[in-house]
């Protein structure tokens, strides 16, 4: 049974949802911890939480040092900072990834999912030396829809992660959980492939289907994600779409 843990996340719905799920499980004599790295902003964290929760950067060795030091289990709930190998090799550190791996493996699966038309799901996994890698502890596809955008399926993916932490965390918190090796390598998007999508090239050719997908798959709420530039102003003009289902 691992008694001390820590949680390192960067998302705040996540990290609640959390939270709210090791509660409801009321383990006893198991600690837990919350920290984020150093891309959040510890005083919204705090104020939306109501419980302190540290700053830990793991690109700095004594941060990393210190977690080693108190911690038996470490988890990374959307953390954007990589663990780095003297974490993963000394502590058990376990990742819940918003994408189903090996084929999701990276940056904004779902965005990629709609894209190129890979299935999408989510996934907890053990975290090893590589990105979204290691061996596979409990992963479930969601189900992608022609009307869905980036922001539609990355809810239910959402979703999906929270239903695989209710469902896993007994067992990973006691320790006796089972694992499976991915099948290969699969596919990794880091965060340039994404930037690299987002100008439009008005002279490209494409079809409507393929430029419809690339739409979905970059409309997420206001993000400003897809655009591409006006030759009179020479100003960006942004992009989404609204898709629904007739009768
Ligand atoms: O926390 P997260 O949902 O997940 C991302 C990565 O996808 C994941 O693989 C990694 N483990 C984690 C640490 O970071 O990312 P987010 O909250 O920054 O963004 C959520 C979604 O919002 C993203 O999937 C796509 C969308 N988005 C985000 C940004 C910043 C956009 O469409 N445009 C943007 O500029």
């Amino acid at each position: 049974m691992f008694k001390n843990i820590l949680v390192v996340t960067d998302n705040l719905y996540m990290c609640t949802n959390f939270q709210q799920v090791f509660e409801d499980l009321s383990f006893k004599g198991v600690r837990i911890s919350f920290a984020i790295s150093p891309f959040s902003d510890k005083n919204n964290f705090e104020n939306r939480l109501k419980f302190s929760v540290s700053v830990y950067d793991l690109k700095n060795d004594k941060h990393v040092k210190t977690i080693c030091e108190n911690y038996d289990l470490v988890f990374s709930i959307h953390c954007k900072q990589i663990f780095p190998k003297e974490l993963v090799n000394t502590v058990k550190c376990i990742n819940v990834h918003p994408g189903y791996n090996p084929i999701n493996r990276g940056w904004y699966p779902q965005v990629f999912s709609i894209l190129y038309d890979i299935p999408i799901g989510a996934t907890i996994h053990e975290i090893d030396e590589k990105l979204d890698h290691g061996n596979i502890i409990d992963r479930e596809f969601v189900e992608k829809e022609i009307v869905d955008t980036s922001l539609t399926l990355y809810n239910k993916v959402l979703k999906k992660e929270i239903f695989l932490l209710k469902k896993n965390l007994p067992s990973i918190i006691s320790n006796c959980y089972s694992t499976i090796k991915p099948e290969n390598e699969g596919k990794l998007f880091m965060k340039n492939d994404f930037k690299n999508l987002c100008e439009i090239d008005l002279k490209q050719l494409t079809t409507a289907e393929d430029l419809i997908n690339k739409f979905r798959a970059l409309t997420h709420n206001d993000y400003k994600n897809a655009f591409f530039i006006d030759q009179k102003t020479n100003k960006k003009v942004f992009i989404s779409i609204n898709l629904e289902y007739g009768e």
